[in-house]
């Protein structure tokens, strides 16, 4: 009888990892089952927000300006009770909290991690039941264990990041991250509660056919970003030109397609965003991570390199464009002709 293949569960990949690493303790491995329960609990609502009264805005406004969905806050409050139950981890910057949350019981006050995440990213899809995404970024904190958190440990440079991912609600509901040793996927089974293996070391092509971008905000761009996207529209049958137009609205969707598929995404800085819109130590440095991992690119569009800025402020915004190395670099040679 053909013995049936049985795919890894998450659990089980993270201990293999682990166990080449013959001084790990196995914190980290905790830390990231610990995320692994809160995304299960998050699924759940975000799989049924048509049926329960979790659709819609709280009244409330984050630090952004933004509205509050429900299910934003539910997420928040998730993955706040899980990890700070967790023992591994001292201290978490969200999106949703103006201030860091630092986790004072003595137990963890021991943890040797902190973590930054946008817990439910994409919120202004969440009621036309379209892709959202939670995206985590993991550093060892900088500070003496046994103490209380400080603003510093979450200021740390993208390169200092000991683990990024991200959880995709979608069409099927997956778990990408990376430790450094390259980006591997799995995909939930609700019929067990159960994420399995099934994308290991996910390689982006070194070009792609798409461009996602919010044209809306066209006239606002610098005029390299205008330039590139000209391009991007031209026949040129030697390039495979026209590129495909793909913009979902939910940074972690229209990431894991170009991450797959190879593609450029980018949201540059515009008069509405002159720093750009989205934020740094949450939603660029945990992409920027995985993007590097998978063999392709992040940068915000004037050289510098993702990873490298020195974070000022827990909700420091940047502009960023992540994806196949060779459009990053050709939108970058776009952007310093034009600059
Ligand atoms: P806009 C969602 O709010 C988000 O942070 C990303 O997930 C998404 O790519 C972007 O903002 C969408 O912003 O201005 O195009 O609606």
């Amino acid at each position: 009888m053909k013995k049936k293949f049985r795919a890894l569960t998450m659990n089980e990949f993270i201990v293999q990892q682990q166990n080449a690493f013959p001084y790990a303790t196995g914190d980290l491995s905790r830390l990231l089952t610990h995320i692994v329960i809160a995304a299960r609990i998050v699924n759940r609502e975000v799989s049924m927000a048509g049926l329960a009264d979790i659709l819609g805005e709280t009244g409330k406004e984050n630090i952004q300006g933004e509205q509050v969905k429900k299910l934003d806050d539910f997420a928040n409050e998730q993955f706040k009770s899980v990890l700070g139950s967790s023992i591994e981890v001292c201290g978490l910057a969200t999106e949703e909290e103006k201030d860091l949350v630092s986790f004072e019981s003595d137990l963890s006050k021991e943890g040797k991690y902190i973590v930054c995440m946008d817990p439910l990213d994409g919120s202004s899809n969440i009621d036309v039941n379209v892709s959202i995404g939670t995206v985590f970024s993991i550093y060892r904190r900088i500070s003496e264990i046994g103490t209380s958190s400080v603003l510093e440990d979450f200021l740390q440079p993208g390169t200092d990041q000991v683990a990024a991912g991200y959880v995709l609600y979608g069409s099927s509901t997956m778990l990408v991250y990376t430790t450094g040793l390259g980006v591997t996927g799995f995909t939930y089974d609700p019929s067990i509660g159960e994420f399995f293996l099934s994308h290991r070391d996910i390689r982006t092509p070194e070009k792609g056919n798409t461009y996602s971008v919010n044209e809306g905000n066209y006239l606002e761009f610098p005029s390299g970003v205008k330039q590139y996207i000209k391009y991007c529209q031209e026949i040129d049958v030697a390039t495979n030109r026209p590129y495909t137009s793909r913009y979902i609205g939910s940074l972690v969707s229209d990431f894991h397609r170009n991450m797959l598929k190879g593609g450029i995404y980018l949201y540059p800085q515009s008069n509405t965003y002159p720093e750009g819109k989205l934020r740094l130590t949450y939603e660029c440095n945990p992409i920027a991570f995985l993007a590097e991992q998978s063999g392709g690119m992040a940068t915000d569009g004037m050289g510098r390199r993702i990873l490298e800025i020195q974070p000022e402020s827990i909700h420091q915004r940047v502009p960023f464009v992540v994806g196949s190395t060779q459009m990053v670099q050709l939108l970058e040679k776009f952007m310093h002709i034009n600059s």
